[in-house]
């Protein structure tokens, strides 16, 4: 895509991710009607409002692009993409905890090309184009190195994948002499790693609208992140790995996720 082309989705997903934002922030102040769409997997009227609203304020900039949003599922084709998580983090949404973001990803030719996170309780705002740096409210991110033994890993957990799948890779973990958390939004969790306040985060399936915006923060403020979109990782989830770089071995080998990757490359090498 040329530049200006990028430049001007630069412009509007930073404006549109802080409307959202706001949005979000009113509805959390008002009673809201819930749902579970499966187990533990929740949603909430705030979703589909504040999805519709990205929609309609991206569609009117930019009427040819595609979308993908957690609520409204696939609209439009072509190689323009905006990738939507209306809330992420719905579960403490609905249960007036503030650990909860929006988050927005724009692919450009099948490329992760543009990302911003609104946290709205927090006031912050994160956002990172490839190629040109992650940032917190204007403030550059790096991810922090650290040895296993001082490292914070959040390991996100849904119904989807055997709960048995997720305590053993909890106990893998904490073997390494690393600690874990689960915080319940998986964006917030990759803008952590970029921001160097945890060092992993690792979820055994996820799906693109919750992880995009946050994998493009951690590779573009220097850590490491596996191939989430091989095998249709766009349309159908996957397993996601993300940490600073000198955690890597350890976290793929005690969560095995990336292995595959990296034994395609040993293979190619
Ligand atoms: C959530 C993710 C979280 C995962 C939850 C859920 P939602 O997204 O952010 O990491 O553990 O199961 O998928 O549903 O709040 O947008």
């Amino acid at each position: 895509m040329r530049e200006g082309g990028l430049d001007a989705r630069e412009q509007a997903l930073v404006a549109v991710a802080r409307e959202a934002g706001a949005l979000a922030r009113e509805l959390f102040s008002r009673p809201i009607e819930i749902k579970l769409k499966g187990k533990q997997d929740y949603v909430t009227a705030a979703d589909g409002e504040v999805e519709r609203m990205i929609v309609g304020r991206l569609k009117q900039r930019f009427p040819r692009d595609a979308f993908l949003g957690e609520e409204g599922g696939a609209e439009g084709s072509g190689d323009a993409l905006w990738v939507i998580d209306p809330i992420d983090g719905t579960a403490n949404f609905a249960n007036r905890m503030p650990h909860f973001c929006v988050s927005i990803a724009f692919m450009s030719g099948g490329e992760l090309a543009l990302g911003a996170i609104s946290a709205p309780m927090y006031g912050e705002l994160y956002r990172a184009r490839l190629g040109r740096g992650a940032f917190l409210n204007d403030r550059a991110m790096r991810v922090a190195d650290t040895d296993i033994a001082h490292a914070v890993i959040e390991l996100g957990w849904s119904a989807r994948r055997p709960t048995r799948a997720y305590t053993a890779m909890v106990e893998r973990v904490l073997a390494t002499g690393a600690t874990f958390q689960r915080a319940g939004s998986g964006a917030l969790g990759l803008a952590y790693v970029a921001d160097g306040r945890t060092h992993g985060y690792c979820e055994l399936h996820i799906n693109s609208w919750d992880t995009l915006a946050g994998l493009l923060m951690v590779g573009e403020a220097g850590g490491w992140t596996n191939d989430f979109l091989a095998g249709d990782g766009l349309a159908r989830g996957n397993a996601v790995l993300a940490c600073a770089p000198g955690l890597k071995e350890a976290l793929v080998a005690a969560t095995g996720v990336g292995q595959a990757n990296e034994n395609l490359k040993r293979r190619m090498s």
